[in-house]
């Protein structure tokens, strides 16, 4: 069985949404962040860094959500939700893009986000939040270019990628920022999958 510790709303939804697409079964177990539940010995046993998601699976201990989409991706194949090795092409471009989103996409969000409401209020820097909105317009055109007459990120199949790329972007929506329209009717378009309101379900009855 796997386990999945995380908390609505956060990157656990991420996990879930894969979790659910590939039809795994999973136990969810609820990790406060406001009360420090990331921070207790035994959670740091599994994170060191004191970060959701994780994911346990027997033996193997995994955090950073991106590894893990990758990880359910790949333990159940039929999901079709990490192009196969011998797709040697679709699996660069998918890696590719997982990157993207987490190095390029979604860095300015976690940085506005973090100044707007989860820093202490002694360290929150307001100027820096036009600066998040230009760096994110910046890939967000990059995106969108490549979005364009296409449905999904890597070839014609919906992948993991896609869970990185739409979660992100619907995090962008969600503070209000502006983007092109190809990006809007992707990220509604992956906002609508099922097995991310079976997810969001699933989180928020822990
Ligand atoms: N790169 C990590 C980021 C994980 C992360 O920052 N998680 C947040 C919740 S969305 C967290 O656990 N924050 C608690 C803290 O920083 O104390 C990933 O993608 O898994």
């Amino acid at each position: 069985m796997l386990t999945l510790y995380g908390s609505p709303g956060s990157r656990s939804t991420r996990v879930a949404w894969a979790l659910e697409e590939a039809g795994a079964e999973y136990d969810f177990i609820f990790i406060d962040l406001k009360k420090g539940d990331n921070k207790t010995p035994e959670f740091l046993k599994l994170n060191p860094n004191g970060k959701l998601p994780v994911l346990v699976d027997g033996e193997l201990v995994l955090s950073e959500s991106a590894a893990i989409c990758t990880y359910i991706g790949e333990r159940f194949p039929a999901s079709r939700l990490v192009p196969p090795v011998e797709q040697s092409v679709l699996r660069a471009h998918y890696f590719q893009w997982c990157f993207f989103a987490m190095s390029e996409l979604e860095a300015p969000l976690w940085t506005m986000s973090k100044h707007a409401r989860l820093l202490p209020e002694e360290q929150r820097i307001a100027a820096i939040a036009p600066y998040c909105v230009r760096e994110f317009d910046k890939v967000a055109s990059v995106l969108a270019q490549h979005m364009e007459n296409r449905e999904y990120a890597v070839g014609m199949q919906f992948t993991a990628a896609d869970i990185l790329l739409g979660g992100t972007l619907n995090w962008a929506r969600a503070l209000n920022i502006a983007m092109p329209s190809s990006l809007k009717i992707y990220a509604k378009q992956m906002a609508a999958r099922p097995a991310l309101a079976r997810a969001k379900q699933r989180e928020s009855l822990a």
